[in-house]
């Protein structure tokens, strides 16, 4: 089992429910050069991270590979034990990769969106925050009172993990979001958490 990865960027959801359940795997850094090469575009056409490689198996497309990876390990209950657990799972897995993840690229992206226009990647990136405050701001209700998105630790877990790390380094104001402080402070702890940001070189 290989994970190709940049450091920081999305596939370190994927690296940590790697340490979430346990068994041995590869872990390759790549720059955003390699990612663009002949060699990796056969793996990932869409010359982005992250992809899984298990055995002849190639897997792209983050809510994909955590899903897989839940389902081949499913001792390590990080999808749900019921249909509406793992339905659950899925709705918060989507609003981190469809919703909040994709309006991160937009501000990431913005002068590329705007074709080089200063001003008009100024207003998408300006935008594209106060977007991801109300995205951010249903998630921190949705974890009042809750230690996990849903009933038990899951892959969107890992996933929201991540993208705080965004927010925070965009220096996005979640000022009163208390429960996603809690949250990203608990899961700073863990111990699974610790290795995958060990192993990425970023702690
Ligand atoms: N929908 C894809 C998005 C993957 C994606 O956007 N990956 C980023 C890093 S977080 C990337 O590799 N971008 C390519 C680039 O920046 O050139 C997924 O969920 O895996």
């Amino acid at each position: 089992m290989k994970l190709y990865y940049f450091p920081g960027a999305c596939p370190l959801a994927t690296h940590i429910v790697l340490e979430w359940i346990g068994k041995p795997y590869e872990a390759e850094r790549l720059t955003r050069e390699q990612t663009k090469e002949p060699a990796y575009l056969k793996l990932n056409p869409a010359g982005a991270v992250p992809t899984l490689v298990d055995g002849d198996f190639v897997l792209t497309q983050s809510a994909a590979i955590l899903e897989y990876l839940a389902e081949l390990h499913p001792e390590a209950k990080l999808m749900g034990d019921s249909v509406k657990a793992r339905a659950e799972t899925r709705r918060w897995l989507s609003m981190c990769n469809s919703d909040i993840h994709r309006t991160f690229g937009l501000v990431f992206g913005a002068s590329y969106f705007a074709g080089g226009d200063d001003a008009i990647a100024q207003v998408l990136a300006k935008n594209g925050l106060v977007k991801l405050q109300s995205f951010f701001k249903i998630v921190n209700d949705r974890l009042k009172g809750r230690d996990w998105l849903t009933g038990h630790r899951s892959v969107a877990d890992s996933y929201l993990f991540v993208l705080l790390s965004w927010a925070d380094a965009k220096k996005l104001d979640l000022s009163g979001m208390d429960d996603l402080r809690r949250f990203q402070k608990k899961m700073s702890q863990d111990k699974g958490v610790q290795a995958a940001l060990k192993a990425q070189g970023l702690i």
